[in-house]
Formats: C-alpha cells, structure tokens, sequence
C-alpha cells in the first residue's frame, strides 16, 4: 500500500486502508511529526503505546501527570512545534488539569490525548470512569470527542490542526475500547494556516496613526515570539526609532542587548520601560492581548498612558479592546502585520523623524537611570525585610540578599539560555533581572500562574532543544510541588540546571500577611530540609549556596555538567526572608471583622 514521506524521515500511509483505530491514531501522529510524548504508561492506551517505538515516537515517563502537561507546554513553547501528553483514563488526567490550564494562557499547541473509560461501562460507575470534557472545557480551544472509532484519525487530525490554528491545547478524548477493531481510515494531511497581516483598512489606519505620532511605542507581546517575528518587529522599531517594552513575562520578545530595548512592563518590571511608554502617544501593542494583570501600575507608577490612540495586533480577534480601550484593532500575525507596517512607512516622512536621537538619547537616560537603580537595589527596605535582615544576622548560617542573587545569576547566565520561572515572591523579583537575546527562551506560568510550573517546564523545552542550556527558577514551596521530576531528568538523560530560592517560607502570599493582616502568619513557614541533599538522593548533583560570590560560579558549573556531562544540578540558594513588592496590591483589602469573637483580627 502507498505511504508518505515526512520531513522526520518518517513515512505514514497514503490513501484509504485497512487498519486498526491504533495505527490510525499513530500513523496521524507521525502525519503531524510527532516525536515525544509525555506521560505515564496505563492500560487505557497500551494498544496504541506498543507501536509508538516503531512509528519513531518516545513516550517520555515522568513522575506525576501535571508533570507531563507542564512539559508538553515547555516543550511547544520552545520548538513552535506541537507538545503532546498522555495519561491512563480517570485520575491520569484529572492529574493534568492545571497543567494545560497554564499552557492555555500560554498559548501552547499542545494536544492532551484523554483515554476514557470504555463506552460499554459508560455512566455505571466503573472504575477509573470520569467524565473528561468538562474537566478541560474551560482550558482548551477545542474538544474532539471520538465517538466512533472509524473516524479516530479524522479526530486525532482535527486536534493537531486546531492547537495550532487556535494558537492552544486541544483535547482528544477516545474512549478505550475505541483502540481495538479493524476500520477503513485515510490519514489526514495536516492544514496549517498561512496567516496574513490583517486587514487593508486597518493596517492603513495605523499607518496614519504611526506617521503622525511624536513619541510612539512599541509593546513586544508574546504573539511576535510565536510568529517568529523578532526582526520584523526590530525592522519596523527601527524604522520608528521607538522605545520597544516587553509585554509581561515575555521578556524574550525582543533582544535585550538592542539599543530601544527597554524592558518588561508589569510586575516587578523595567521603570525604564513604564516611563517612557507613559510619554506615548500612539502605542503599537504587536502581538498582545494587553492582559488585565500585564500592565498594573509598578514601582508606584500608574504608567499606561490613558489618552494615547492605541494600536493593537492580535491573531485572535476577541482580544482586540477587550481590556484596554484601543483606536485600531488588526487581526492579524505579528510577524505578517509587523511587515506591512514597516512597507507602509517605507519611504514616506514620519512626524517623529525630526527626533529620532533625541528619543534615543531618552531611551538611554531612562534605561541607564533604571539598571543603576538596580545596581544600588540590593535588599528590600520595608519595614518587615529591614527586621527580618537583622534578625538573620544573628541567626547560624549565611543568607543571601535575593536581588543581590538574581543580578549574579543574571550575569552568569549564557546567552542562549533557557529560562523557566515559578510563582514566587523571589521568581517574581527575577523579572528585572531576565534578558535574553533570542526568542523562545524564556518561560513563566503567565496568566494561570500555578507554583510548581517551572521545573517541568523546562525539562520540556530540554527535550526539544538538547543543544541549549535549560535553567529553572523556583522558591522553596513551588519547588516542593514539581522536584520530583528531577527524577525525569535522571531516569531519561534530560539534564537541567534547577535554582531553589530558599527562604524558608511561601514568601509571595506571606507578604499579603505583613501588609494586611497585621503580620499574623498562617501557613507561611517552611522549616526545610536540604534540597541539595534531596537532590543527590534522587541521583542528581546537589550544590548550598551561601556566598554571594559563589552564585555565579555554582551556576556556571552547573550549566558545564548540564552540557557536557549531561548531568542535572539542583542549586540550593540560602535567602533571607526579606520580601519585595506583592504580586498585587489591587486585589487585597484590609480585614473587617463584625463578630465580637473575632475584633481583634483587623
Ligand atoms: C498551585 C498553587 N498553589 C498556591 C498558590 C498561591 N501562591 C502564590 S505564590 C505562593 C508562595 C510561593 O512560595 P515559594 O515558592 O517558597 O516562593 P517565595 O515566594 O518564598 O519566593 C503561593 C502559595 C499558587 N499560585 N499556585
Ligand atoms: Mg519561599
């Protein structure tokens, strides 16, 4: 019988033909270049799991399920390509519910293929038996529910097609017994969309918009780094000379070693990028969905400039003015919209040509004033971090100032690094101290923003890019949640290098304490033990640091024995109990209690 030829080598076969729903369902797997599979092994796809290996598919084991999800994500987000993860029905995959929730608002292609209890059990209490769509139906851009098992690679195509189309994870949901059997299937090609800039109209208004704006802007969103567009993005900045902010936690959206490169707007963000997108009067928001929590006032600064006409490209039309009220909405790719921009400038005489250097020369005020003011920021000095200070000073043990920390690490940190971040008190605080020269390289739980994210996230985007350094943030309670995967890397030779921040507490939410509730600490306090040692035992490298001049060295040698030994190196950071800024002051307010019993308690 006939047969294709992929890019992957791989062939798969042509035309309609005789087969089973599982070699349906693989051979539409190779028909969309699929390589890894992340997940643990169950009896709900064995039939399908015992040709992965000769199809040219690695089913990649992991610790727990979410585990899994996490790594198809960093995966995706690393390659551009799909992340696939897999489970046994029932808790396999209820285990990944918050897993592809966070690679929902990261915008991941990831496909989650979701066995489920056999059709003749359905409804009758089984075991392993869980209605599977709905757990998901918030958190994915479309479901495919195999409801035959002659149409299994018709479906399995559909959720391929579609987490890209749609820019997000897709569901497959095949009933178990729908494995077996003997079907007439013809594998689907894959559709991918060309997609285009937007429309004329808009792309002309905007153009108008940019040729007669004195001070315009450039937000780098993550949509330019999923377009690939950087250097359309850097063309088009160019051609404005305008300041180019990152969108928040996509810092990687635009090289940082560029001279109108300014920085991450939002959380513990670049001042220098808040300052001068404050000046604007046209911003072009490229690839952003201008999210709610994105661009919160910083640093005291309510920084979005609210009389601005705001341009804002998106590929997905519903985010066009959800959030921020906008002049021009365009439909369209980042890179393709990027483009025709930068055409429509082309040649004509823009307003704000007259000042180009001395827009730059503002540029490089703001950026200069801010990294000093990094540089001279070496602990927090509320009230709370200045007594806890002290009081470690008297402690046994040497602790470290986290920024003073994270500007070490920055600086030791290889140019072609990846990055992975958690949710955390210190993680968050990294975000002044990330930059990064490529796109693709850097990784944070976004929008979701689960503790647990980073560090099977990065042994994701390990396995699609070997050839790069993988290096993982994470505070002491977030890494409790994810470090048995260090077991991945060990057991399957995916080596990462993993920064624990420990701090002895659940930094980021005690600080809602110190500020609200008048220091009264519930649940907050983590009395460790030693990760390093945690990590030996799980067999990999296990390094304390407590010298602020061995940060950089540690890293280093942990990044040469992740490249060249392939080995994987838990780096346990001795942090004072200092905290900066909370993740969010609009959303707390100060306690009122109406019963007596509880008066005090304000
Ligand atoms: C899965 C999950 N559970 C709880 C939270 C709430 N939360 C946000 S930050 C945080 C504390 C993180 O502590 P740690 O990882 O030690 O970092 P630190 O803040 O101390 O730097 C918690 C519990 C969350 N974001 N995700
Ligand atoms: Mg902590």
């Amino acid at each position: 019988m006939s047969e294709t030829k992929r890019e992957t080598g791989r062939v798969v076969a042509k035309g309609a033909q005789r087969m089973t729903p599982s070699e349906a369902f693989v051979e539409t797997l190779v028909a969309n270049d699929v390589t890894d599979i992340f997940g643990i092994m169950g009896s709900a796809f064995m039939d399908a799991m015992d040709i992965f290996a000769p199809a040219g598919i690695r089913l990649i084991p992991v610790v727990h399920e979410q585990g899994a999800g996490h790594m198809a994500d960093g995966y995706a987000r690393v390659s551009g390509r799909h992340g696939v993860v897999i489970g046994q029905n029932g808790p396999g995959i209820s285990n990944c519910v918050t897993a592809i929730a966070a690679a929902y608002w990261a915008h991941s292609p990831v496909v989650i293929v979701t066995p489920e209890a056999g059709t003749m059990g359905t409804g009758l209490g089984g075991f392993q038996e869980a209605n599977q769509l709905p757990m998901f139906q918030e958190f994915t851009k479309y479901q495919g529910h195999v409801n035959n098992p002659a149409r299994i690679a018709e479906y399995t195509g559909r959720c391929f097609d579609r987490a890209m189309s749609e820019i997000g994870p897709t569901q497959l949901n095949i009933p178990r017994d729908f494995f077996y059997g003997d079907i007439t299937a013809e594998i689907p090609q894959p559709h991918r969309l060309d997609r285009g800039p937007g429309g004329q109209a808009s792309l002309d208004e905007a153009a108008e918009l940019l040729a007669a704006a004195a001070f315009p802007v450039i937000i780098s969103g993550g949509g330019v780094v999923m377009a690939d567009g950087v250097q359309e993005c850097r063309a088009l900045a160019e051609r404005l000379g305008a300041p180019v902010v990152n969108s928040y936690l996509h810092n990687d959206s635009f090289p940082a070693s560029h001279p109108q490169w300014c920085g991450p707007l939002g959380y513990q963000g670049s001042k220098a990028a808040m300052k001068l997108i404050a000046k604007a009067d046209v911003v072009i928001a490229l690839g952003s969905r201008l999210g709610p929590f994105g661009t919160l006032p910083q640093h005291g600064l309510d920084y979005w400039p609210k009389h601005a006409k705001i341009i804002q490209i998106d590929a997905d039309h519903k985010m066009l003015g959800l959030v921020k009220k906008i002049t021009v909405g365009i439909c369209g790719d980042a890179k393709a919209a990027a483009v025709a921009l930068s055409e429509r400038l082309a040649g004509i005489t823009l307003a704000c040509d007259t000042t180009r250097d001395e827009r730059r020369a503002q540029i490089k005020a703001e950026k200069d004033a801010w990294e000093k003011e990094l540089d001279e920021w070496t602990h927090e000095t509320d009230p709370f971090s200045l007594e806890m200070i002290a009081e470690q000073e008297q402690e046994e043990g040497s602790w470290l100032h986290p920024r003073q920390v994270l500007r070490e690490l920055e600086k030791a940190l290889p140019a072609d690094v990846m990055v992975s971040t958690d949710i955390g008190n210190i993680d968050s605080v990294a975000n002044s101290y990330l930059r990064f020269e490529k796109p693709r390289s850097f990784f944070a739980p976004m929008s979701f923003g689960n503790c647990g994210y980073a560090l099977p996230t990065i042994i994701g985007a390990k396995a699609a890019a070997r050839d790069r350094p993988a290096v993982s943030y994470a505070g002491d309670g977030a890494w409790g949640m994810s470090m048995s995967e260090i077991m991945t890397c060990v057991r399957h030779d995916i080596p990462v290098t993993a920064v624990v921040f420990h701090n002895r507490q659940w930094g980021a939410e005690k600080k809602n304490q110190v500020d609200f509730y008048d220091r009264r600490f519930v649940g907050g306090e983590l009395e460790n033990q030693s990760f390093a040692g945690i990590a030996q035992a799980m067999g990999a490298e296990g390094v304390v640091v407590e010298k602020l001049d061995q940060v950089g060295p540690a890293l280093k040698k942990a990044i040469d024995a992740q490249m060249n030994e392939g080995k994987t190196t838990v780096v346990e950071i001795m942090c004072t109990r200092e905290l900066g800024d909370p993740f969010r002051k609009d959303a707390l307010s100060k306690p009122v209690r109406l019963l007596e019993k509880y008066k005090d308690y304000v």
